[in-house]
């Protein structure tokens, strides 16, 4: 069975990691985790874009060789997935050996098939995107700038990028090109004969639009060292470096080992899921399959996933901006004090937007989430079912009995519901319908009123309903790993279970709990945060 490769891009190491970049982040391994509970193999690759002329003016400006500021800028980003639980299985960098050597395999291979032609390239270049736009692609000059949407202004200012609306730099230099306009038509029936090439639908029918328009003829795929040194070394023309996004890109088919070792590179190609922005998705749904169409990869990558945008007000959250939110801010300070401050973040970045859509950060939606479904939901539900099995139960785990049927069954589909989802990446429905199920259970409490039952000695329904609350919690736990990882672990603990495997196969049993099982201490979940 092939491996389930699964990817995000390489961020840039010019400043520190937003909350932008860990959405990407936890979102493949919110994925990669599904999976691997579902007892899948996976591979889960992130890692670190340190090339280009942006990087290098970023290290100059902070009084440092390039390597150094990309090694300290690294160590941020391996600090924050670790707080964030990410359980990624390498993470590349590209300024490693092991890359760049690569790197150089392939270009030498494209270059010996007679792939890439020496020109001129005459144009414009965004630094902060590292892009190349043509003249073509900024269309014709307006009478009145600056425009909505970048393009051209009239007169003698420089045009604005179409992706980031700033100021672009005229370039004239010498290059390697790899032809696009020839494999337009290629790529064109591809993308309209693989659905799932691109998703969302939105993200596929603007690639499709622009796929309507001729091509530029051809991307320069390097950089004259004298105006852009820190790149990898062109081992035929000694005068240039890669350009920074064609060495990037092929990180997710240097790691596989497409290079040197053809049996791993099987075992894992083609990506299953490349996780990306939508601000990314020319590079990867344009130039990255025309790179390995070129390289005569057969099969192209299953799905690139553009997702939305995390806006504060109307604009994108971004470095250049300076309105970013810090991950470690967020869980160090506004969620102080939370024990599980991290899985709070994720829960609230996986459910707040619907994946491929835009939404909007703020303290008040966060804190809101933070008290409305985690802490008087879901850990209401496991602290006063806990508390119940303690008090009534002697802290074991009793059978499970026939009652609170309709609860039992919306368990028992959870599993199902959660899967179905999460094929479609719909990461806040699968939480929504683990949610649904946690307030079933609720109302189940309220309905059953165990207390009342404890009063009036019906030891019998007591025990079966306190079963079935318990059952519910190993439902929940296995379910929720994926999201929040933590807290399912401790819910697991709290039950009794310890070191026993979540897998979700057993989602799907009625009992899964073994019947006189002594629970763990119970302890609250979420405290609740005055808003
Ligand atoms: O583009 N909302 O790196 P980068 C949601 N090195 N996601 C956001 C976001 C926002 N406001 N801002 C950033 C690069 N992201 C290249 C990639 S891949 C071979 C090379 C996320 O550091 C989103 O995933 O600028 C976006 O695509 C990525 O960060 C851009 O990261």
């Amino acid at each position: 069975m092939k491996t389930i490769y699964l990817t995000t891009p390489l961020y840039y190491v010019n400043a520190a990691p937003h909350l932008g970049h860990s959405y990407t982040t936890i979102a493949a391994d919110c994925l990669a985790r599904y999976h691997r509970l579902a007892g899948r193999s996976v591979f889960l690759l992130t890692g670190t874009d340190e090339h280009g002329q942006k990087i290098q003016q970023a290290a100059q400006t902070a009084g440092l060789s390039p390597q150094a500021f990309a090694d300290r800028a690294v160590e941020q980003f391996a600090s924050l997935w670790t707080l964030l639980e990410i359980s990624h299985d390498e993470f590349i960098r590209t300024t490693q050996p092991r890359h760049q050597q690569a790197v150089q395999a392939i270009v030498t291979k494209l270059h010996a098939a007679g792939q890439l032609t020496r020109a001129r390239y005459q144009g414009w270049y965004c630094t902060p995107e590292e892009t190349f736009w043509t003249e073509a692609e900024l269309g014709e000059p307006r009478p009145s700038g600056p425009e909505g949407r970048g393009g051209r202004p009239a007169g003698t200012r420089a045009p604005l990028c179409p992706a980031c609306q700033r100021p672009l730099e005229s370039v004239s230099e010498d290059g390697w090109m790899l032809p696009l306009r020839a494999s337009q038509p290629w790529l064109k029936r591809y993308v309209e004969t693989h659905e799932a090439f691109v998703q969302p639908a939105t993200r596929r029918n603007e690639l499709l639009a622009l796929l309507e328009r001729p091509l530029p003829e051809a991307l320069c795929i390097t950089r004259p060292r004298q105006r852009v040194d820190w790149g990898i070394p062109v081992p035929f023309s000694p005068e240039h470096v890669v350009y920074v996004w064609f060495d990037a890109l092929l990180n997710y088919i240097t790691v596989p080992g497409y290079v040197e070792d053809p049996a791993r590179f099987a075992q894992l190609w083609p990506a299953d899921v490349h996780f990306i922005g939508k601000d990314i998705l020319r590079h990867h749904a344009v130039y990255w399959p025309i790179m390995l169409h070129a390289l005569q990869v057969e099969e192209m990558p299953r799905m690139v996933f553009a997702h939305g945008w995390w806006k504060v007000g109307e604009q994108k959250m971004s470095k250049s901006l300076g309105n970013i939110v810090d991950p470690t801010a967020v869980i160090g300070q506004l969620l102080q004090g939370q024990p599980f401050a991290a899985d709070i973040y994720r829960y609230f970045l996986l459910r707040e937007i619907p994946f491929g859509q835009d939404g909007h950060f703020s303290e008040e939606a966060l804190v809101t989430r933070l008290n409305a479904d985690l802490a008087n939901d879901l850990g209401n539900l496991v602290n006063r079912t806990l508390s119940m099995i303690t008090g009534y139960h002697r802290g074991t785990i009793p059978p499970a009995g026939p009652h609170g049927q309709p609860l039992a069954q919306a368990a028992m589909r959870l599993a199902e519901a959660v899967s179905a989802a999460m094929d479609r990446l719909e990461f806040s429905a699968a939480l929504e319908s683990i949610m649904r199920v946690v307030a079933q259970a609720n109302q189940y409490v309220e309905s059953s009123a165990p207390w009342k039952l404890a009063k009036a000695g019906d030891t019998q329904t007591l025990s079966q309903v306190l079963g079935t609350l318990g059952e519910v919690l190993r439902i929940v736990a296995i379910v929720l790993e994926p999201f929040m990882p933590a807290v399912a672990q401790e819910i697991w603990r709290q039950l009794g279970c310890g070191e026993r495997p979540r897998r979700l196969a057993d989602a799907g049993r009625w009992p899964g709990l073994e019947t006189d099982q002594p629970i763990g201490r119970p302890s609250v979940l979420f405290p609740k945060k005055a808003s």
